[in-house]
């Protein structure tokens, strides 16, 4: 008995190292969304196999070589058989990829007048016939393109797609598609919540890590062409030599991609590693130091995309230390990496160290003054909102107020206000808001988006930065959701008009099932995330009631330390009501924007309820629209917020055999802290709020399970990135 059990654990260890698939049959995400498992539709399948029997690449430059790569691979694992890489078109169904000056097939096609204006990565996908032979052309006037165009094929493939007619015409409506990195240099991550750092810099620049191209191809997959490798919080070590070498290193794996490396500069680098006294932007040592600089960068990355910079922010560094403007500082580097096609991204993220009466107004107040003053290289990014990323803001005032200055949002994609990667918060909803906000800065139709893309106001320059949520765990995010967050970013910075429900749907094919009953209840459960989320922490308006700190649970009693930092200055309870005056009884925030939305913020009775505390000191009997008071209303969504973390944990295990089962458990465990912390939010804020309205919980509302002093020295002490 014991020698057949012996014999039968070898064959089984055999047969499973004789058999690399099977490991990687084992779904750990790793893949994000670019699975290429096979098809299991045999209908589709036997389709597929008859619209793509070959393929040919054309062309020599790296991307190329990539698309081929993603060809070759995407094809064979989709399609369960390996697909012929061949040199000429003798059969039905062969996708030739290239542009017309690689590809003598392509330029036969005559498509001058379709590919015109697709620019440097826009691209066609056409089912058309070359010699008689139905072929699928992937082309564009640029090899970047070309690469987007794969992708974009295999997507097609991977979501189940018909692609027997294609004719599909793609270009992005943003120039700078671009991920933020808050990483340290000891591969720590601010806010960060998903392992360490992926830059492994004291192994770079002899040892890559395979790690790289993945991070590369995930990013080129959905049109992300730039990324900054360092914390906005600068170390200006990044700028010596020894560690260019490494960056260049990083840079030389991107390319291939179509992706090109940012640093973030720190303002006084040209005194901490310069050895210079000063860092004041109008000396002439420190303008030849950048400059020098630069040219150090270059010589070492030839297509370094520039810089971004915190400057006079949080204290760092800038030239107000010099009694100098942002705009000084700014200029400073944009011309020392002008020469080269560099730009410098400079954060509009000020906020003065003595307490203004309101801090949602002080970029506004730095950088209107500003505009016009700024080099045609540099841009202004922008919070999507005023004060700092949270779970639901207002537009940004800034965005259609400088006109004659190129402005770029920054999203969040790490979920810093958002539940970190415990809370499964789909934020496609939440940037699409932003980018749909009428600023109505030049009439209506003038949307956040419509600013971004320089279709307002036109500019050289227009881009759109996500702040990571990338680590080195396994699953690249944490929280497998947190995929579809990068994902919907690089969507939508590619195009800003796109439907965060068609982008959910996209995803979840190719990340968990093409099943539509289990693609349906997904999508539902991520479209509603966001208001969930918003509801359990911060309904109608509050904000920046988080935990002193890590931000993660409730602290809506947060009192001491600098008053903006404190929740107390932000939601204003009192005996009488509840909220931030901002409207022109108050601080006058709303003065800043164009009147057409403006009036509509500073109306108690027009302002939209979801803002409300937003902008107005609201007293607690006040009849909201639902026929409750504030303070009903309040405890209402609270409530209601966490009977939806609920209803997420029901429809997530009712698709228990549907999806794979380890994402399957990972999901339903973090669904179980989600709700766990949801139920800490609505108890410690409804019982801290109770004591400013003295009033009693509604009828059939179910007890806080704890006094107010239980709430307040809760410690969140299992929540990844979180001491
Ligand atoms: C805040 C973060 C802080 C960042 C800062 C920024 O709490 O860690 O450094 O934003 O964006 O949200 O500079």
């Amino acid at each position: 008995m014991k020698r057949y059990r012996y014999h039968a654990i070898f064959l089984f260890l055999l047969v499973i190292s004789l058999c690399p698939s099977l490991h990687l049959m084992a779904e750990d995400g790793y893949r994000l969304w670019l699975r290429y498992d096979k098809i299991a539709d045999r209908a589709l399948l036997a389709k597929y196999n008859t619209s793509v029997t070959g393929w040919m690449t054309a062309g020599d430059s790296p991307l190329i070589a990539s698309a081929a790569q993603e060809l070759q691979s995407g094809l064979h694992g989709l399609l369960g058989v390996k697909i012929p890489n061949v040199h000429a078109v003798t059969s039905h169904g062969i996708v030739v990829a290239g542009t017309p000056a690689s590809s003598t097939i392509i330029s036969s096609l005559k498509l001058e007048a379709q590919l015109q204006g697709l620019g440097d990565a826009g691209y066609l996908i056409l089912t058309t016939r070359h010699r008689g032979k139905k072929i699928t052309a992937i082309t564009a006037l640029s090899d970047p393109g070309v690469l987007y165009g794969t992708f974009h094929f295999l997507r097609l493939l991977q979501s189940h797609q018909d692609i027997a007619h294609l004719a599909i015409k793609s270009l992005p409506k943003v120039k700078t598609r671009i991920l933020n990195h808050w990483d340290n240099l000891d591969r720590t991550v601010e806010r960060g919540y998903a392992g360490r750092s992926l830059w492994d810099w004291s192994a770079l620049p002899d040892s890559i890590d395979p790690r790289y191209r993945d991070y590369a191809r995930a990013n080129a997959s959905i049109g992300i062409n730039g990324t900054v490798l360092t914390n906005v919080n600068a170390n200006a070590k990044v700028l010596t030599r020894e560690y260019l070498a490494k960056v260049a290193a990083l840079a030389e794996i991107f390319r291939s991609y179509g992706i090109r490396v940012y640093l973030t500069a720190r303002f006084s680098a040209p005194v901490e590693i310069g050895g210079l006294q000063t860092a004041d932007p109008c000396d002439p040592q420190v303008i030849t130091w950048w400059k020098n600089k630069a040219d150090e960068i270059y010589e070492m990355i030839p297509d370094f995309g520039g810089f971004l910079v915190k400057a006079n922010s949080e204290g760092q560094p800038g030239p107000q230390n010099y009694r100098r403007s942002h705009a000084d500082g700014a200029n400073l580097l944009a011309d020392a990496v002008a020469p080269h096609g560099g730009i410098v991204m400079w954060r509009a993220f000020v906020y003065d160290k003595d307490v203004p009466d309101d801090r949602a107004k002080q970029a506004y107040n730095e950088f209107v003054p500003l505009d016009g003053k700024f080099r045609d290289n540099v841009i202004i990014q922008v919070k999507n909102g005023p004060i700092d990323f949270q779970p639901r803001e207002p537009f940004h005032p800034l965005f259609g107020a400088m006109p004659a200055t190129a402005v770029m949002p920054e999203f969040q994609i790490t979920q810093e206000y958002l539940g970190a990667s415990v809370h499964l918060v789909y934020l496609a909803p939440l940037y699409e808001e932003c980018l749909r906000s009428e600023t109505h800065c030049a009439g209506s139709g003038s949307t956040v988006a419509r600013v971004i893309d320089g279709s307002v106001y036109p500019h050289p320059l227009s881009a759109m930065a996500g702040v990571a949520n990338i680590g080195d765990v396994r699953n690249w995010t944490g929280h497998p959701f947190g995929q579809a967050n990068w994902y919907a970013f690089g969507r939508l910075a590619w195009d800003p008009d796109l439907d965060s429900g068609a982008i959910a749907t996209e995803w979840i094919r190719m990340t968990f099932s093409n099943d539509a009953a289990a693609l349906n209840k997904i999508r539902e459960m991520m479209l509603a995330s966001r208001e969930i989320a918003v509801q359990y922490m911060t309904p109608l308006g509050l904000h920046h009631i988080m935990y002193y700190g890590h931000h993660y649970g409730p602290g809506p009693w947060v009192d001491s330390g600098r008053q903006d930092w404190t929740s107390v200055y932000y939601h204003r309870a009192d005996s009488l009501g509840l909220g931030f005056n901002r409207s022109s009884s108050g601080s006058d925030a709303v003065s800043q924007y164009h009147p057409a939305t403006r009036d509509v913020f500073d109306n108690l009775q027009t302002c939209p309820e979801n803002l409300l505390l937003w902008f107005h000191h609201v007293p607690w009997n006040y009849k909201m629209r639902s026929g409750k008071t504030l303070w009903g209303e309040l405890c209402h969504q609270y409530d209601s917020g966490v009977q939806s973390v609920n209803w997420l944990q029901q429809q997530w295990r009712s698709l228990e055999g549907m999806i794979d089962s380890g994402r399957f458990s990972l999901v339903d465990g973090l669904l179980v802290k989600q709700a766990r912390d949801a139920q800490i939010w609505r108890d410690g804020c409804l019982l801290y709020f109770q004591s400013f309205s003295r009033k009693a919980f509604p009828a059939n509302f179910s007890q806080p399970a704890h006094d107010l002093a239980h709430y307040k020295n809760h410690i969140f002490s299992d929540i990844p990135g979180i001491e």
